[in-house]
């Protein structure tokens, strides 16, 4: 197939509740979807990097610069048999794993909608539901977080991870510990903390968590290695992890047990499919993060999770935990028993809302043949 035009959009939505973790609040989103148009079929992309280069160092204007500059005139006239050829095509371009994700998950979902199965299919999964647990913002009040909780378990999320920073961690933990003897708990720091709160950190081993994700800094595997082996409790890599290699020398250096697959911060389905069926043969357990994503990135998730070696609850959950209207048809829903079905429709398997993303589309660029 050919790619005979790609159109980006940028749209403006804000979550339904501010979202704060160690690095900052978010609440209003700015998300860049592609549109990969080919001559046999149209597939969808989103964009997963945040407002600020606080998380990792992309964000929405770097995507947009790299987009603009370098992968789009790249790729429109390029012919693909297979998907997987679309990362070997951007590898001119260093890092920006994100804004190369975009452009890559679109092609998949392109793929898939050309040969008429779901995304899912055709990236090898074999799950027909995903397994949903939530991660909760930062809140001041611990009541509140109480009431969160209880609600997310009401409704049936299989685990609850909380975003913990230093003042908003040990004590907390013990109170929701306290709380709920049995859920299965996590934590992430988002890189707050460094080896020098090893005492701190080890206070967290009495708290039976499920894993610690990313407490040492964002682009840092060696250290996280000695941490992991102070600590009983499992650690989990996030934010230093782009692709195979740091997967598997994370592995091999024994800095964490488990591991959180981004479809963006992995530059897209091709390495996430390569890093699942590494940690598959490793017996290392690998989940899907989310980035507040809207439809798109959601959808996109949801096919990536349905691979075998997706055996923790993900981050990814229903579109009404963030969104008034989401911008697919029909919104991602969870089951009462936390699980998210796996579409069967061709491609990311949910209808673009295409009247709902023009009403939020702020800016807009189209290459063309
Ligand atoms: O570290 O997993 C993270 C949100 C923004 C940036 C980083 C992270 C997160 C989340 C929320 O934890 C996941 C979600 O609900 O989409
Ligand atoms: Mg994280």
């Amino acid at each position: 197939m050919k790619i005979v035009k790609i159109h980006a959009r940028e749209l403006h939505m804000k979550l339904i509740a501010p979202f704060e973790t160690s690095f900052g609040v978010t609440q209003l989103r700015r998300i860049l979807l592609v549109e990969l148009i080919t001559d046999r079929a149209t597939g969808w992309g989103e964009l997963t990097a945040a407002e600020a280069p606080y998380y990792n160092s992309e964000t929405t204007d770097t995507a947009w610069l790299v987009l603009r500059n370098y992968l789009a005139p790249a790729l429109v006239g390029m012919e693909f048999e297979d998907p997987d050829e679309l990362s070997e095509k951007m590898r001119f371009v260093r890092g920006h794993e994100m804004a190369k994700a975009t452009l890559e998950t679109a092609a998949w979902d392109a793929a898939a909608k050309a040969k008429n199965v779901s995304l899912s299919t055709l990236l090898g999964g074999q799950r027909r539901e995903i397994i949903s647990g939530v991660s909760l913002s930062i809140y001041a009040d611990t009541e509140k977080l109480l009431q969160k909780i209880a609600q997310e378990l009401a409704a049936g999320y299989q685990r609850i991870k909380l975003k913990i920073k230093p003042g908003k961690d040990v004590e907390v933990v013990k109170t929701v510990r306290a709380h709920y003897p049995d859920i299965h708990l996590t934590v992430d720091a988002n890189s707050a903390y460094t080896l020098a709160d090893l005492p701190l950190l080890k206070k967290l081993d009495e708290f039976n968590l499920d894993y610690i994700e990313q407490p040492l800094q964002w682009n840092e595997i060696y250290q996280h290695a000695q941490l992991q082996k102070a600590l009983e409790t499992d650690l989990c890599l996030d934010e230093c992890v782009h692709n195979l290699r740091d997967v598997e020398a994370a592995i091999h250096l024994g800095a964490c047990r488990v591991i959180n697959i981004k479809l963006g911060r992995v530059s897209g389905h091709s390495e996430s499919r390569r890093i699942q069926a590494y940690c598959q043969s490793e017996g290392i357990a690998v989940w899907s993060g989310g980035m507040l994503e809207a439809g798109i990135g959601r959808a996109h998730n949801i096919a990536m999770s349905s691979q075998a070696g997706f055996v923790y609850p993900g981050d990814v959950s229903a579109s009404a935990r963030y969104w008034t209207r989401d911008i697919v048809h029909p919104e991602i829903t969870a089951t009462a028993s936390g699980t998210i079905s796996v579409p069967t429709a061709p491609g990311i398997g949910y209808e673009i809302d295409r009247a709902t993303i023009d009403e939020f589309t702020v800016a807009e660029q189209v290459w063309e043949l």
